[in-house]
């Protein structure tokens, strides 16, 4: 079998499989050159099967995702304690709507049906970040999303602006300045709180501890057993490895605690000079799997929560639909 060259070096404890022995040599040659000059890749461009799933995969995964994600926010707009703080989060709830459309319209583009996307997410065959099954139960849980989970999110899509797929770079580009915002203004709603009364300062502490360990998650297994990683760096579809985006984030965010005057809840946690990083506890990988298996504490509460706004909203399905037929008949006639 011939071993294709790469586009990246290999990271030590990856295992790159050759890929693609079915895919026509020089395309796929062509391909990976393309790939490895930084070139985006386009939609009516040839590109191998294998590509083309795995960006699938990804990119309906981050859209389920964002739509997921509105849930556990959604439910704090009526009780969110002022009217400026209601006005922000319902602007970042719109906006993670808009995100999951740009990134359904960017799979599509690899020829996957929005509604095949859908019914993934529904029948529980599509995964969505583990990081929605875990619930608000305060507002500082509201604050620590910003804060943490869209901090997160920067650091892992921040690269992704220059993924070597052009439909998903671009809607990066939007998404990342958006995410921006939304961490934003859930640091300076947990600023308050943690210079707050005692009991506000014990509610954002408290949020501080549930949201931690499942950020760090968020950034997926190690590397030595992420599966997806060598071939995905190769193909430049990711820029950096879990472990690299993870410990990035421990670094940034850790003096941010600091300035908060809370305490991250890792006794391990610890200055590495030599590293110039932070040394952290080990995650509790049991967990994570569990909660990829959707047995998280509310998966079943926010698939509930999918599949009936997917049915009672038909209507608005259908009336967009006849709608639209409406329109081309009259341009027709
Ligand atoms: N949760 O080989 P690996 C947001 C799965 S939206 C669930 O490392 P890969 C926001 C993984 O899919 C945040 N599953 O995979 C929204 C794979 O299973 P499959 C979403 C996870 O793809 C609203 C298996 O584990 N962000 O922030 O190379 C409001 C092995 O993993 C998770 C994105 O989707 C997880 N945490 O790397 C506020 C970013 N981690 O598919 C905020 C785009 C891993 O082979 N995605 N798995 O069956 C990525 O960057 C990559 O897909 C990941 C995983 C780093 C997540």
């Amino acid at each position: 079998m011939e071993i294709m060259y790469t586009t990246e070096l290999s990271k030590p404890g990856a295992t790159v499989q050759p890929i693609a022995p079915q895919e026509d040599p020089e395309l796929l040659a062509a391909f990976e050159a393309r790939v490895a000059a930084d070139e985006f890749i386009e939609p009516k461009d040839w590109m191998p099967e294998a590509y083309r799933k795995t960006l699938t995969r990804q990119i309906s995964q981050h859209a389920h995702s964002e739509i997921v994600g509105m849930l556990p926010e959604g439910n704090w707009i009526t009780r969110a304690p002022s009217l400026r703080r209601k006005a922000i989060l319902l602007a970042k709830v719109q906006d993670e709507a808009g995100h999951g459309l740009y990134l359904y319209c960017a799979a599509e583009t690899l020829g996957t049906s929005r509604e095949e996307m859908i019914e993934a997410l529904h029948s529980g065959k599509a995964k969505y970040s583990t990081i929605f099954n875990y619930p608000t139960l305060t507002w500082a849980d509201i604050a620590a999303i910003g804060w943490l989970v869209d901090g997160a999110a920067i650091m892992n899509q921040v690269p992704l602006q220059r993924t070597s797929y052009g439909p998903y770079a671009r809607a990066m580009v939007r998404v990342c300045k958006e995410e921006s915002f939304h961490q934003r203004q859930g640091y300076e709603a947990m600023t308050e709180l943690a210079n707050g009364t005692p009991e506000q300062k014990r509610m954002a502490q408290d949020a501080f501890n549930r949201w931690w360990w499942p950020s760090l998650m968020m950034f997926g297994p190690p590397d030595e057993n992420s599966p997806n990683t060598a071939q995905s760096l190769r193909w430049r579809i990711k820029r950096e490895t879990n472990d690299e985006l993870r410990q990035k984030f421990v670094d940034i965010t850790v003096p941010q605690a600091e300035f908060l005057g809370l305490t991250v809840p890792d006794p391990e946690l610890k200055w590495n000079e030599a590293k110039g990083g932070y040394d952290f506890g080990e995650i509790d990988w049991e967990e994570f799997y569990a909660v990829v298996r959707s047995e998280g504490p509310v998966a079943r509460e926010r698939i509930t929560a999918r599949r009936e706004a997917w049915t009672q909203n038909a209507w608005v399905r259908e009336a967009a639909a006849a709608h639209e037929a409406k329109r081309r008949s009259r341009a027709a006639a």
